[in-house]
């Protein structure tokens, strides 16, 4: 049994932004209640009856589906790990701006819906589609910009064909909760969780480049405002976290478990490895879930303390790719994909 039940842990209020409390890590699946929420507006209206997901633009023939319409194509579900590209942001030195996410802008979570491409293909994709742009019903304003926008999203071709790229409908086996995007929100396996569009209302097949501010502006990596060689981001780097023992904690000598979880957007997560002194030598973990495609992976290391000290505690995951994780991130202006290894002390008396 779990002895703790701790709460989302907040980090603004309007819009709401809470992360997952990574040492409520008790199983695969994160509750619905705990799976972090990460929004730029206040929530949209919830929609009536007459909701309708269309599908436009560079198609033969624009569908408007209600939801129930969404529920005649063929559903499939997968397990699938979401991280916010701004998770562990508030461990960059010097502090970036942009929320303050700890370690808990990740979730793991079970996604049933339509595959994207099955609808793409209902309504006739047009062969010279470069991008699909996905509309949520959230507007609001911008610090850096004037006026009202919403946000929105596009994704080139080939992801959005990819079979794996979901309208999801349910989360955990039921609805989706409002806060994670009912009716209906893509999902975008292996890329940073801006890509999965909550509250879809308009899905636009386009031969241009779409440049609104959350694909131009914002989820773009550079070191300086001078810098040239920008990039989009994109797929989630290998990345782990330790949930118990917590930071600063006081143990008593004996036996204990450390445990936490690691996950790759490139591939499968092949070691994960623990130091105690300082990354001079690595023990391998062993694991607390099997290895599914999308999914974070738990993992428990046992420990025995026979001595009374200060323990230094460091993880480092390695993908199948060989992409490992750095001591230290690359810092970047927006403080994104901070990657590095974990690391606690904990007191034992
Ligand atoms: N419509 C809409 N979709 C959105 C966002 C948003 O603010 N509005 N935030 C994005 C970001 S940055 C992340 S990390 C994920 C978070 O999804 P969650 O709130 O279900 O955890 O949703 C993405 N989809
Ligand atoms: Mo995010």
């Amino acid at each position: 049994m779990n002895l703790y039940d701790p709460a989302r842990i907040p980090r603004s209020t309007i819009p709401e932004n809470q992360e997952f409390p990574m040492l409520a890590l008790s199983s695969w699946v994160t509750p619905e209640n705990k799976f972090y929420i990460r929004n730029h507006f206040p929530y949209p209206v919830l929609p009536t009856n007459d909701w309708k997901l269309s599908i436009v633009g560079f198609v033969q023939h624009p569908i408007h589906l209600n939801y129930q319409a969404l529920f005649q194509y063929p559903q499939i579900t997968l397990p699938v790990t979401m991280e916010c590209s701004g998770n562990k942001r508030t461990y960059f030195q010097p502090k970036t701006r942009g929320v303050q996410w700890e370690q808990g802008a990740v979730s793991h979570a079970i996604w049933t819906g339509v595959s994207l491409r099955t609808l793409l293909q209902a309504a006739g994709i047009s062969p010279n589609a470069r991008e699909v742009i996905f509309e949520g019903m959230d507007t609001g304003e911008r610090t850096d910009l004037p006026g009202t926008f919403r946000f929105a999203r596009s994704l080139p071709i080939e992801k959005s064909m990819h079979p794996d790229t979901l309208i999801a409908l349910y989360m955990n086996g039921k609805p989706l909760p409002y806060k994670h995007g009912y009716p209906a929100r893509l999902i975008v396996p292996n890329w940073y969780g801006m890509a999965s569009v909550k509250w879809l209302y308009r899905i636009v097949a386009t031969d241009q480049e779409f440049k609104g501010p959350f694909q131009e502006k914002d989820y773009v990596v550079y070191r300086s405002e001078a810098d040239t060689k920008r990039r989009p981001v994109t797929l989630m780097k290998v990345n782990a976290a330790i949930s118990q023992p917590t930071d600063q904690t006081i143990m008593r000598r004996g036996m204990h478990i450390i445990t936490g979880t690691a996950w790759s957007g490139h591939g499968f997560v092949k070691k994960v490895e623990i130091s105690l002194d300082r990354g001079k030598s690595w023990s391998l973990v062993r694991w607390l879930d099997p290895e599914e495609k999308y999914s974070w992976r738990r993992w428990g290391w046992d420990w025995h303390v026979p001595v009374p000290g200060t323990y230094h505690i460091m993880v480092k995951a390695t993908d199948d790719k060989d992409n490992t994780q750095p001591l230290q991130a690359e810092w970047n202006v927006n403080g994104y994909e901070n990657n590095s290894m974990p690391q606690i002390q904990i007191y034992v008396e």
